[in-house]
């Protein structure tokens, strides 16, 4: 039955063998030789896509390092930067402690110096009695009155320097109080009359001012009243048009006839100085 049934039908047997046809060693053959490479491409692809990302990975990473190390080199920099500035600055505290520690050692010298003050002060007397007890020998007197120094002249018991050097009020001040003395206060009419006849035709400044209150006054600050028979007629006019300041004349000097003028305080003259003369 089963031979009849191939011999009454061989086209349902062909068909038969067509759709099941027994795979040839040659068929399968061909199917590897170009399913190898296909598979090898495809491996190699997948490969090259897993090392590119790989790489593409590593690159960042690496980017990320590197950024990382250029950051870390800045602060380093940075940080070294800051100790040579750290360094230079320890190099000053230096320097200034040992300007601080020759400060103090000047310091310390003046201030032994200052301590010495009174000392010097005491051999200068000493030395201005000795300086007048040569001057009563020289002079056989058989007193022992007051002495000056030299080119101070006594009068009374007071000695009166008339300078020749020309100064402003105020630096003139200062130098007669260099030499233990002040600029002349003139009270009685014997004094002004000695201190003019020596004052004539020149002018000095003697030590009389309303710069400091408004109102006349000695350098010792004892209040003065204008005496118009000692003033050249019109003065003290306070005159502003000197051209020399704001101030007006706020300093009295005596004039070349011996009268007292106010002028302004930064003019040089002469001045006289005074002070109490010394005794043996
Ligand atoms: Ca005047």
């Amino acid at each position: 039955m089963f031979n009849d049934f191939q011999e009454k039908d061989p086209d349902r047997c062909a068909l038969w063998i067509s759709e099941s046809p027994p795979a040839s060693v040659a068929g399968i053959f061909r199917i590897k030789w170009w399913l190898f490479p296909a598979v090898m491409a495809a491996v190699v692809f997948i490969l090259i896509l897993v090392l590119g990302v790989t790489n593409s990975k590593t690159s960042t990473r690496l980017w990320s390092a590197e950024e990382e190390v250029s950051i870390l080199y800045d602060k380093i920099e940075s940080l070294n930067a800051s100790l040579q500035q750290a360094h230079e600055s320890i190099k000053e505290i230096h320097q200034l402690k040992f300007r601080i520690q020759d400060n103090k050692d000047q310091i310390s010298s003046v201030s032994a110096a200052l301590q010495q003050l009174p000392l010097l002060d005491s051999l200068r007397k000493k030395v201005e009695a000795l300086e007048c007890s040569f001057k009563h020998i020289i002079q056989n007197a058989s007193t022992s009155g007051p002495c000056c120094p030299l080119e101070w002249t006594l009068f009374g018991s007071d000695c009166y320097f008339f300078s020749k050097q020309l100064l402003p009020w105020n630096q003139s001040k200062t130098w007669c109080e260099t030499k233990n003395a002040h600029l002349a206060i003139l009270s009685s009419d014997k004094e002004w009359e000695f201190v003019t006849k020596n004052s004539i035709p020149l002018l000095y400044w003697v030590g009389l001012t309303d710069g400091r209150t408004g109102k006349w006054e000695w350098v010792n600050h004892t209040p003065y009243t204008i005496q118009r028979r000692r003033w050249v007629p019109g003065q003290p006019d306070a005159w502003t048009g000197h051209g020399m300041g704001p101030e007006d004349e706020d300093c009295a000097h005596l004039h070349q006839n011996g009268l007292l003028n106010d002028m302004h305080c930064s003019s040089s003259l002469r001045f006289i100085c005074q002070k109490r003369g010394s005794h043996t």
